[in-house]
Order: C-alpha cells, then structure tokens, then sequence
C-alpha cells in the first residue's frame, strides 16, 4: 500500500490535494542554508547520479541506501538526489529511500516547469528544490520559489550565465553557478567566479559541476564559494562516501 502511494507520488497521477496528505508533505524541512553555514560545515552538496547525459554510466550499482548514508556520515552539508529517469536513469524510489535514510537536508534534483512538481516535491520530502534559469522565464521563478517557501522549503537557483541574473528574486535562498555549459558540456570555473561577483553580496553562492578535486573546491571557496555541488567525482568511485571524506 505504502509502496504503491510512493509510485504515485512518483508518477504524478495524485492530485494535489491527495500530496498534501502524504506524511512527508507534513514534516518540517532541515534548512541548507543553515547546514551550510554552521560553523565547521564542509560545505559539500553531495549528489546520487547514476548516470548523465554528458557521461553516459557512472555507477549502474549503487544503493541509493547506503552511498547518501555514506555522504552524511562523510560530513556533507546536504544531499542531492536525481529524480529524472529519461537522461539520468534515476530509479522510482532512489528518491524515497535516501529520505528515509537521512537527518541532513536532501535536494530534489529534477527540471521543474510547472508548479504540480513543486507539490510533489514536498509530499517525497525535498527539504530544498532546484529551479534552473535556463528553462524557465524569471516570473516562473518567482512563482515557483514563492510556492517552494510557502510549503517550508528552501530554493537553489541555478545560473550559467549573466543573462540569467534577472530570475534572482527575493525568495531564492542559494544561487547555485553551473560550471558546466549545458550547450557543449565544457567546464569553466573562472567563468562561475566571474558571475558569482556579480550576485548580491549577502547570497549563499554554490559552485555546481565539475568539481573533480579538493584543490578546486579550494579555490571555489576562495572565490567566495561556500557550498560544492559534486556527484560524478564521488559516484564514479567505489566507495563515493569514502571519496566524500576526503
Ligand atoms: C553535479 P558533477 O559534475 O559533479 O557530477 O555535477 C551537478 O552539478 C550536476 O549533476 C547538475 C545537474 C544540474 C544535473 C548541475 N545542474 C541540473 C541535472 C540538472
């Protein structure tokens, strides 16, 4: 029964009203921006990715249970979980059980066009949920970060270039900056650090992709960088919580 409520959850044929009587719709959600910046906090956004559209398999194995208990344990600030299972293979209840697994805020990773979504976020149990500027108008983000927070979770706003810093509104708790273009896969810090100089100074800047070394994050966190979005540099390996730790 329980399993069947998720699936529908999952799949989107609940209606709303049904979301809003699923026991994690009810819960109150662990706030990123305070996990972040809790003095001693890693900073660390670790992601549960099996695969991209960028680099095909990264890990066609892993138990969602035991790589996000992994990341908690190894210090990271938050977690971040795929849901799309059309370009990055997640599984229907990777989302569920890393929910169940966790007391550190978890990230909903998804491409969120309409506001059901937002919804559905809340009744999985996403402490915090992303929005991405390149597919969405800057009143979609509003609307959508107003709606986010109204149900008591947070927003990281995803930027990857200048043209995006009109969708930053004032219900936007993180900006995260992409490394990667999304147009030729390419990595660029240097560019991230140029347009994070650009945000309101008092904004949670988080580094996102790419970041394949302590070394980089380093240098992120120089640039006024205090949260590290990382998946594949952990998930490639065989032990990503022990990857993390480092
Ligand atoms: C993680 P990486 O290179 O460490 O695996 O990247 C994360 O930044 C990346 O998965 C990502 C993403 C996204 C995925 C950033 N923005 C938007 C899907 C949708």
């Amino acid at each position: 029964q329980q399993k069947l409520a998720e699936v529908a959850v999952a799949k989107e044929q609940m209606p709303i009203f049904q979301l809003m009587e699923q026991e994690n719709f009810k819960r109150t959600c662990f706030s990123a921006k305070e996990s972040i910046t809790r003095k001693g906090a890693s900073g660390v956004i670790a992601e549960f990715k099996r695969q991209s559209p960028s680099k095909g398999v990264i890990n066609g194995t892993a138990k969602p249970h035991d790589v996000v208990k992994s990341y908690q344990v190894a210090g990271a600030s938050m977690v971040s979980v795929l849901t799309d299972e059309v370009f990055f293979g997640a599984k229907a209840d990777d989302f569920s059980r890393a929910r169940k697994t966790l007391s550190i805020p978890l990230l909903r990773k998804e491409f969120i066009v309409d506001a059901y979504q937002i919804y559905q976020s809340k009744a999985m149990g996403a402490d915090v949920i992303l929005l991405i500027a390149a597919i969405l108008s800057p009143q979609h983000c509003k609307d959508f970060a107003f709606i986010a927070k109204d149900l008591g979770m947070e927003v990281l706003l995803e930027l990857h270039d200048e043209s995006e810093l009109k969708h930053v509104n004032r219900f936007v708790d993180l900006v995260g900056i992409n490394n990667r273009n999304l147009k030729d896969f390419s990595v660029d810090t240097d560019r991230s650090i140029q347009l994070a100089a650009k945000l309101p100074e008092d904004m949670i800047r988080v580094a996102e992709s790419g970041l394949d070394s302590p070394e980089v994050v380093q240098k992120m966190r120089e640039n006024g960088f205090q949260a590290f979005l990382m998946g594949e540099h952990f998930m490639k390996t065989e032990q990503p919580g022990l990857t993390c730790r480092q």
